[in-house]
């Protein structure tokens, strides 16, 4: 059932249950009883983290490739098997003010409501895990700088359909509310991938958050929640739910685990035997994020000129300002160009990609290079990890450090 369990002493074990070979001309089944056999197939250059689930991230030179990232390539994070949904079948459930529900057809999503498009990048909270794990084990995937990807996003606006269902546009009246999601992707004791986000996200005047049903312009890949999902403009990859099933306005945060118990950042004082995840607010912005995708670490690059490429990236829309590059570790910087879409202010919901051309100083053994973006309210990247690191590894955007070597 586990990819894990594909080792010698676990074969070793299970030799002496061993009662025969199957005919070659038996057509091979999924392993019965496999939760994540129906998972799709994958693109074969995708890094993968951990296969079931399954989570994967581009190689970094290829994420830079493209300002928005190609369906198969846009890195991937399941906490659960991919469900897989009949899309003629498929109702999106609403609860409506005072009990009164609505249960709405594909047909019915893409009809009823005009369609809008936006580009949007989505980060995991674990992008960039592995440099936070080297200052202290941290529990999670171990993401390198690629668990980010921008897609242009088509669907119904969220708040057309919650009016629909008879909610105000604006907040009227005191008291917070949340706007909650359900996947219907379920773990074994039948509980759903969940999370919420503030009622005033979802329906502020503007408010841009989508039920997606198409990515980069095809309909959305099973992977990314087929046949609709969830895109918070702005906001961490988490409460972007996949294979949405249920919608929800409540005076409470989503129960799920992923909004209550995790995605949250705590002090590095805190450790598993301190923590109270009821202390600490969930991650719904994002901070401001940059990283080198070119050169890769430890490369070789020639004497003369080098050019250094990456992203740059804030939560809330706030749009990213400046990215500073350093050859010699931060004593020294130059301004990169920032290329990309341009975009409307405090709606900045996509990254800039970013690259910057410069002579190699002379008698040069290696470089250190480094990089580090400013957002529209001039907020910086910390120039280490050690002083953010969290026992889960979430938050992780200290200056991005890559060394490599100069020879012919
Ligand atoms: N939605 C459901 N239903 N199940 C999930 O496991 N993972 C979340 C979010 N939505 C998840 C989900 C997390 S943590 C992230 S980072 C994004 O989806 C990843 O979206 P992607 O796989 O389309 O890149
Ligand atoms: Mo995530």
């Amino acid at each position: 059932m586990y990819a894990v369990h594909n080792q010698p002493h676990v074969l070793e074990i299970l030799q002496g249950y061993k009662v025969g070979e199957l005919s070659p001309e038996e057509p091979s089944l999924p392993a019965p009883g496999d939760p994540y056999a129906g998972d799709p197939p994958r693109h074969p250059a995708l890094k993968v983290n951990s296969l079931k689930p399954f989570n994967a991230e581009p190689p970094a030179e290829l994420l830079t490739e493209n300002y928005r990232t190609p369906n198969q390539l846009f890195f991937k994070r399941n906490h659960l098997p991919v469900p897989a949904v009949d899309p003629a079948s498929y109702r999106l459930r609403v609860e409506g003010p005072g009990g009164r529900a609505l249960a709405l057809s594909l047909a019915e999503l893409k009809s009823r409501f005009p369609k809008h498009e936006v580009t949007v990048t989505l980060q995991c909270a674990g992008n960039r895990r592995a440099e936070m794990s080297c200052v202290r084990p941290v529990k999670g995937l171990e993401w390198g700088v690629a668990a980010i990807s921008t897609a242009r996003w088509g669907g119904a606006r969220l708040r057309d359909v919650l009016a629909h269902a008879g909610y105000a546009e604006e907040e009227e009246e005191a008291g917070e509310r949340h706007v909650c999601f359900e996947g219907l992707d379920k773990d074994q004791s039948g509980a759903a991938y969940g999370a919420s986000i503030p009622y005033r996200t979802a329906m502020g005047r503007g408010a841009e958050v989508l039920l997606a049903y198409e990515m980069n312009g095809e309909e959305l890949p099973r992977d990314h929640g087929y046949p609709l999902r969830v895109v918070v403009p702005g906001v961490v990859g988490a409460r972007h739910v996949k294979w949405l099933g249920r919608v929800s306005v409540s005076g409470e945060e989503s129960p799920s685990h992923w909004q209550r118990n995790d995605y949250k950042g705590f002090s590095p004082a805190v450790d598993w035997d301190t923590v109270d995840f009821t202390t600490a607010p969930a991650i719904q912005e994002l901070p401001i994020q940059s990283a080198i995708t070119e050169p890769a670490p430890g490369a070789t690059v020639p004497p003369g000129e080098l050019t250094v490429k990456g992203y740059a990236w804030s939560g809330g829309g706030r749009g990213v300002v400046r990215v500073d590059v350093s050859l010699d570790g931060g004593r020294t910087w130059r301004v990169a160009e920032l290329t990309g879409e341009e975009q409307r202010p405090g709606r900045a919901w996509a990254w800039r990609l970013w690259c910057l051309t410069a002579p190699v100083p002379p008698d040069c053994a290696a470089l250190d290079i480094v990089c580090k973006a400013v957002d529209a309210s001039y907020n910086v990247q910390p120039d280490t990890a050690a002083p953010i690191w969290n026992l889960r590894g979430v938050l992780s955007n200290a200056w991005h450090r890559v060394r490599v070597t100069v020879a012919e």
